[in-house]
């Protein structure tokens, strides 16, 4: 297995010692920065430069546009902890599981990487393969330039079928959650988990004034996040998913969650990208399927 410094690319990729001694890859554009860290394949942070494009190093972003991607500044980075914030790589289960760690192994793993390329359109894609778990080759495509794009490749290496979950559980950076509202899912059905009740989303864009925690079923729509606190919208379009999870833990939950600050829920709202529950996949021998999520600002 090739290094990671290996997979440099000068003025373009570099690795880093990032928090808590982990390796960081830092990925810098003309129109963005982005980090990801190998544990878990984790991009933690996505940053647009602005309108023009823009070849300053990273050590000028100060002047950016605030990143689209939220990260805890109490998020623990240890090899045997999920990374807080960023998008969190769901594989192969989605929520708790007695005994296993929620939201699966993914997460928890140091994923290989296996190319770094500069495309001809400028952007930088990154390839990590999930080390091997003899069920199936994970593959996840990280492509940043102009906007984000996330691509999760499970093929189904068994002889008998393969049933999973995944999901893209991202987090994302607002001015004040309280003013957002988030459209796309007007007339989807979903499940409420507080509730532990199924409704049918109201033809009015969502607004957060408590903790929500609600899995979309069956939903291929494309999402928006409009901020009026930071004069943006953020839009995720996504293929090869049908659930979409909105969530946001409020007060009490953000107290209960340690690597999570008390108020942080103030600047945050995951918009989550997946196959969960009755939209889990299931891969006959050989076949493989796709997810991609891309993010990008309006
Ligand atoms: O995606 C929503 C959710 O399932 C919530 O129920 C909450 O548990 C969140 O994920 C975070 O889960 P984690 O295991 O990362 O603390």
């Amino acid at each position: 297995m090739k290094s990671l410094q290996a997979h440099e690319i000068p003025g373009h990729v570099t690795v880093t010692t990032g928090h808590g001694g982990l390796p960081a890859i830092q990925i810098n554009t003309d129109w963005s920065l982005t980090e990801v860290y190998p544990h878990g394949a984790h991009v933690t942070g996505f940053q647009l430069k602005g309108s023009a494009p823009d070849t300053r190093t990273p050590a000028d972003q100060t002047s950016y546009p605030a990143p689209l991607l939220f990260l805890s500044a109490a998020s623990e980075f240890h090899a045997d902890k999920p990374i807080r914030g960023g998008v969190p790589v769901i594989f192969p289960w989605f929520g708790p599981r007695d005994g296993m760690p929620a939201h699966g192994h993914a997460r928890l793993t140091d994923w290989e990487l296996l190319e770094t390329a500069v495309l001809p359109d400028g952007s930088i894609r990154l390839h990590f393969r999930l080390p091997s778990n003899g069920c199936c080759t994970v593959d996840y495509f990280v492509t940043t330039g102009r906007s984000l794009g996330l691509e999760m490749v499970v093929t189904n290496t068994r002889e008998t079928d393969y049933t999973f979950e995944n999901c893209l559980h991202t987090y994302f950076q607002v001015g004040a959650v309280e003013s957002i509202e988030i459209t796309g899912l007007q007339g989807a059905r979903y499940l409420d988990l507080l509730l532990a009740a199924e409704f049918t989303e109201s033809g009015d864009p969502i607004r957060i004034a408590a903790e929500i925690d609600r899995t979309y079923q069956n939903t291929r729509a494309t999402v928006e996040i409009s901020d009026p606190v930071l004069a943006r919208t953020i839009r995720i379009r996504k293929s090869g998913s049908l659930s979409t999870v909105v969530w946001n833990p409020w007060t009490a939950k953000s107290k209960r969650m340690p690597d999570f600050g008390d108020e942080e829920y103030r600047q945050m709202v995951c918009v989550e990208s997946g196959n969960i529950g009755e939209n889990a996949i299931t891969l006959a021998p050989g076949q493989r399927s796709s997810m991609k999520v891309e993010i990008d600002c309006l």
